[in-house]
């Protein structure tokens, strides 16, 4: 991870790629766009993204879902969005894509986030 948007010093974005659904989550609040950005350390070609949010038991709970999203991927000048939603009633969020070369990726929400894990679903290369 290079960085992130985090305004609750207990919940660390690093929780949100630690492998584990449970109650640790990345968590920000407030209006406006916060942000979690992940290195992924080579260039990989991804075609998914699964976004899991819910409540500090770590559980799916109405009400905890990232309503409005933006998965984006770095094409090496900016900022593609690969999968996005506006209504999202889904505390785990899947969605494919066609495939991206990317290294760096990010989550761009808007309000209240509490991400438990996000995960990248990354096509083998030979
Ligand atoms: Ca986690």
């Amino acid at each position: 991870m290079s960085d992130v948007r985090n305004n609750v010093p207990a919940e660390q974005g690093k929780n949100a790629i630690d492998g584990k659904i449970d109650g640790n989550r990345w968590v920000a609040v407030g209006e406006g766009a916060h942000w979690i950005e992940i290195d992924l350390d080579k260039v990989s070609l991804i075609h998914g993204v699964c976004i899991t949010t819910g409540n500090s038991q770590g559980w799916s709970q109405s009400g905890y879902e990232a309503k409005q999203f933006e998965f984006q991927a770095w094409n090496g000048s900016g900022w593609t969005t690969l999968a996005s939603d506006t209504q999202n009633a889904q505390c785990t969020y899947t969605g494919h894509f066609l495939p991206f070369r990317t290294n760096r990726v990010r989550l761009v929400t808007h309000g209240d986030t509490r991400l438990i894990e996000i995960e990248v679903f990354e096509k083998i290369m030979n």
